[in-house]
């Protein structure tokens, strides 16, 4: 489009402002809003600069860290640009401290900002301080409904409290109470690892929920990912038979002492209103039940030494839903519509006689005919009864269990209208915007970011409705650079990523799923490859080199497992899935790959020996730098002279095998364009439609702008035909599928078997479209947005682009509109970082070196000027 114009006169204008101070703001310890359970013993702050001012960089700070009013450190003012991870350098600081902290900065006018308002963090628990101890139902359980255990106890606050603190996990999952009010409000805590090797436990400031006098403390817990059914061979007690709490609570009185509350012997157990709750089958509540008979509880002696911190955002309640519309179907059963595929449940409140019951069923789509449909979530009946007790207004929610659902069939007395579906995910904050001219391309941002809101659930899921919901690593490797566009997934992937080095088999081997239910299954490439991918995609968009430098083992010991399969530097052998779910020009069943799989193990062989390249360096590990450069040579050599002809043709000519073998560097240079060539000429030859499965369509629209084919990326993107990823929309989708033909032109179904409406691996897209279609990109030599380029790529007919990022520091945001023979531009930069920004032009770009601020640039003119602009700057 933007070569359409014939104009060239670009203008820049920096908007002027008067001197304002700099304000420090937004302070973050270890990338959390005063977090209660920091990790890491030396931890690492961060603040943003906000102001007006333009061109505004940071050129010293001098940040102090507080017990009390007892100054612990003081920087003294450090001569430094760096405002995000700074790490404390203070004498050791104790675990279950409570610590505030303060910065100010020196801008670049040697100003002095203000101190900043404190932040606070609090040390997690070391393992000598649990005094806990674990304990168990003391009653013989119903071994098949196993209803839902509650522990309580009392607790007698005999002074003034100042404080308390509380430290919960569980064998299960939890949600407890102090005085009949919730503690804290998160979801299916402790969250999803490997509880063997890492159990998660959270730290809850409930110092509003105390009171003078006596506490009753109660915990109710579900059987959860620990011993309910995970995975699709209906697998149940992975990690063990019985549900067991570890509680421990710290009160501070106001005179300064402290008294500390564990489970232990003297608490006393019994079963309630939870009949029965499983994560895929769904939860039973029967109001008429109460805990009339207390039993004591066991207690059992289990390791302390898998406890570790929660360091992530907990899954926590979102956006709530209205039905859309409630409808009697063909079969005259009663369907409410919530008008998003979502995660989470349904909560509603409901009336009538003792013993009447409501249940919901939930599904993702209707059938051909209109009808509710369930059957593609195959053995997870996601079916919630609840029972009323009829003593007036009752409300309802489940605890233990979610959904992923669109529809909700109805059975009982209530009224449809009245309920209300509720989104659970991690609470990871929203970063990124993006919109543009094209509705269904604004449909397709959406359903990228919902998907990966329903799929972020403590771990990342392929899919949230059906009986898998497991951590694959393919699927989290390839859209993890989306994530990080659409919202803050730093601490998420970090945590993640831990389980994934956990987990990683000792001959280092990654395994498919992570948390690994799948025992030996492991090493199959563009899967197994998230152990370096994500944390080099993490590293680059945030700057966390810690994370980087805790995953460089595994990252090397993933390489390491490749090299020792291979022959004569050749990945040629075990299991791989290939290109995933890839489109069959034959029509044939769409499970099979059809770019050779050894042909795509060997390019993400490369790719990852390349990326562990590039965390040697960022590490300063200069002899894994050699090492890994000499081997990564040899990788290319086996895969030319295995995979390609002396012309440049690859063998499979699939889309996927160009796509990979051009993303990851592969060819000499000599053979680039002839290899782009043959990729757009095969896009041409399906009348431009992808073809591209898992593993190839990520990189699909990247490949095709880097090398001169910018016209045939807009053509793949605004596709609406099958295989596309308008063609989804086109028919309705509120989500990615996880298939390109999930539903098919004429509303039946690929398959039941395999095909989730809720998948986000081919919504990896979206990244092209923040960076390529609006134009945030970065300089990849310098992590986390500290030096922005921003770079539009306008094509098809899109008339205008805007998306923004929130990074570490501050707003980066693009709006280009093309009007008129117009192409106009407003670019937001934040402070402390710097732009090189490329405004498009007649004859490709025209570059500008900027500072923060806020720019408008605009191209006009009708005949080209020269390549020396005449540029307006105004300061
Ligand atoms: C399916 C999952 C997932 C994919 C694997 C290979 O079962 O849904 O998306 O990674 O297969």
């Amino acid at each position: 489009m933007i070569n359409r114009l014939s104009l060239l006169f670009i203008t820049q204008l920096l908007c002027v402002q008067l001197y304002a101070q700099v304000k420090v703001d937004q302070l973050l310890t270890e990338n959390l809003n005063n977090p209660e359970s920091v990790e890491n013993t030396t931890p690492r702050f961060s603040w943003k600069l906000i102001t007006t001012q333009a061109n505004t960089t940071q050129t010293a700070y001098e940040l102090t860290v507080m017990s009390g009013n007892k100054s612990l450190w003081n920087s003294g003012k450090v001569n430094s640009d760096q405002s995000i991870f700074v790490p404390y350098g203070g004498s050791t600081l104790q675990s279950g401290d409570k610590y505030s902290w303060k910065v100010r900065i020196w801008d670049n006018k040697q100003k002095a900002s203000a101190w900043s308002t404190p932040a606070y963090f609090r040390l997690a628990l070391t393992k000598a301080d649990w005094k806990a101890k674990w304990i168990e139902p003391g009653y013989e359980e119903d071994s098949v409904l196993r209803p839902s255990p509650i522990f309580k106890t009392t607790f007698k606050a005999g002074k003034k409290i100042a404080s308390g603190i509380a430290y919960i996990t569980c064998h299960g999952v939890y949600e407890g109470t102090i005085n009949g009010k919730r503690i804290g409000e998160a979801y299916l805590t402790p969250g999803f690892t490997d509880y063997v090797k890492r159990l998660q436990y959270q730290a809850y400031d409930v110092t509003n929920l105390l009171q003078n006098g006596d506490n009753n403390i109660e915990l109710t817990l579900g059987s959860g990912w620990f011993r309910g059914i995970v995975g699709w061979w209906n697998q149940n007690n992975h990690y063990g038979k019985t549900l067991a709490l570890l509680y421990q609570m710290q009160v501070t009185y106001t005179d300064g002492t402290k008294e500390t509350l564990i489970s232990d012997e003297n608490w006393q157990c019994s079963t309630g209103k939870i009949a029965y709750a499983e994560i895929y089958n769904g939860e039973t509540i029967d109001n008429r039940k109460s805990s009339t008979t207390w039993y004591p509880v066991k207690v059992v002696n289990y390791s302390m030494d898998n406890l570790v911190p929660t360091t992530s955002e907990l899954v926590t309640k979102h956006e709530t839903f209205k039905p859309l519309a409630v409808i009697t179907t063909p079969k005259g059963e009663t369907v409410i519509d919530f008008g998003q595929n979502l995660s989470g449940f349904v909560h509603f409140k409901a009336s009538g006689k003792a013993g009447d019951s409501i249940i919901l069923e939930h599904g993702e789509v209707l059938d051909k005919a209109g009808n509710f449909y369930n059957a593609n979530l195959r053995t997870a009946a996601a079916k919630d009864v609840f029972i009323l007790n009829g003593k007036g207004e009752e409300y309802f929610e489940p605890h233990f269990t979610y959904h992923g659902f669109r529809y909700v069939r109805v059975k009982g007395s209530v009224k449809p209208e009245q309920m209300e579906a509720v989104a659970l995910y991690s609470d990871c904050p929203l970063t990124g915007t993006f919109e543009c001219s094209n509705p269904m391309i604004n449909q397709l941002q959406h359903n990228i970011l919902w998907s990966q809101n329903d799929n972020f659930v403590d771990i990342p899921t392929d899919c949230p409705q059906r009986d898998e919901r497991l951590g694959w690593t393919g699927d989290a490797q390839t859209f993890s650079k989306t994530a990080a566009f659409n919202r803050n997934v730093n601490n998420f992937f970090a945590k993640w990523l831990k389980d994934l080095a956990a987990d990683q088999l000792p001959n280092g081997a990654v395994p498919f799923v992570v948390p690994n239910l799948m025992g030996d299954a492991a090493a199959a490439a563009g899967w197994a490859d998230a152990a370096t991918v994500i944390p080099w995609t993490i590293y680059q968009a945030y700057g966390d080199k810690k994370m980087l430098s805790d995953q460089y083992p595994s990252m090397k010991a993933w390489v390491e497992f490749i090299k020792s399969r291979t022959h004569n530097d050749l990945w040629d052998n075990g299991f791989q899935f290939g290109d995933w779910l890839s489109y069959r020009a034959d029509g044939l069943t769409e499970n099979t790959a059809n770019t050779d799989s050894y042909l795509v193990a060997q390019c993400y062989y490369a790719y990852s020996t390349q990326l562990m390249i590039n965390a040697a360096k960022t590490l300063g590990k200069q002899e894994d730098v050699e090492k890994y450069s000499a081997l990564l040579k040899r990788i290319k050599e086996a895969f030319f002279t295995e995979y390609v002809t002396p012309k440049g043709r690859i063998m499979s000519n699939t889309q996927t095998a160009y796509v990979l073998a051009l993303q990851f560097d592969l060819l000499p240079e000599n053979l680039r364009p002839i290899a782009a060539k043959n990729l757009a000429a095969n896009i041409a030859s399906y009348k431009y439609h992808l073809t591209t499965g898992f593993l190839g369509t990520y990189f699909l629209t990247n490949v095709l702008s880097n090398h001169g084919y910018i016209d045939v990326a807009y053509k793949l993107l605004l596709q609406d035909t099958y295989p596309s990823w308008l063609y989804p929309v086109k028919m309705g989708a509120t989500t990615i599928w996880e298939r390109w033909d999930g539903m098919r032109p004429d509303s039946t179904f690929q398959t039941t078997d395999m095909n989730s409406f809720n998948h986000y691996s081919y919504g990896a897209i979206g990244e092209w479209m923040y960076r390529v279609v609006a134009g945030i990109d970065m300089d990849p030599s310098v992590p986390g947005y500290k030096k922005i380029r921003i770079k539009p790529q306008p094509g098809g007919d899109l008339t205008y682009a805007k998306a923004s990022l929130e990074t570490g520091y501050g707003k980066v945001g693009v709006d280009w509109k093309i009007k008129d023979g117009k192409f106009t531009m407003d670019v937001e930069i934040p402070a402390n970082t710097t732009a090189e920004i490329f405004v498009p032009a007649t004859d490709g770009y025209e570059q500008k070196n900027v500072g923060s601020g806020k720019y408008h640039y605009e191209s006009v003119g009708t005949t080209l000027i020269n390549k020396g602009l005449t540029v307006k700057e105004n300061k």
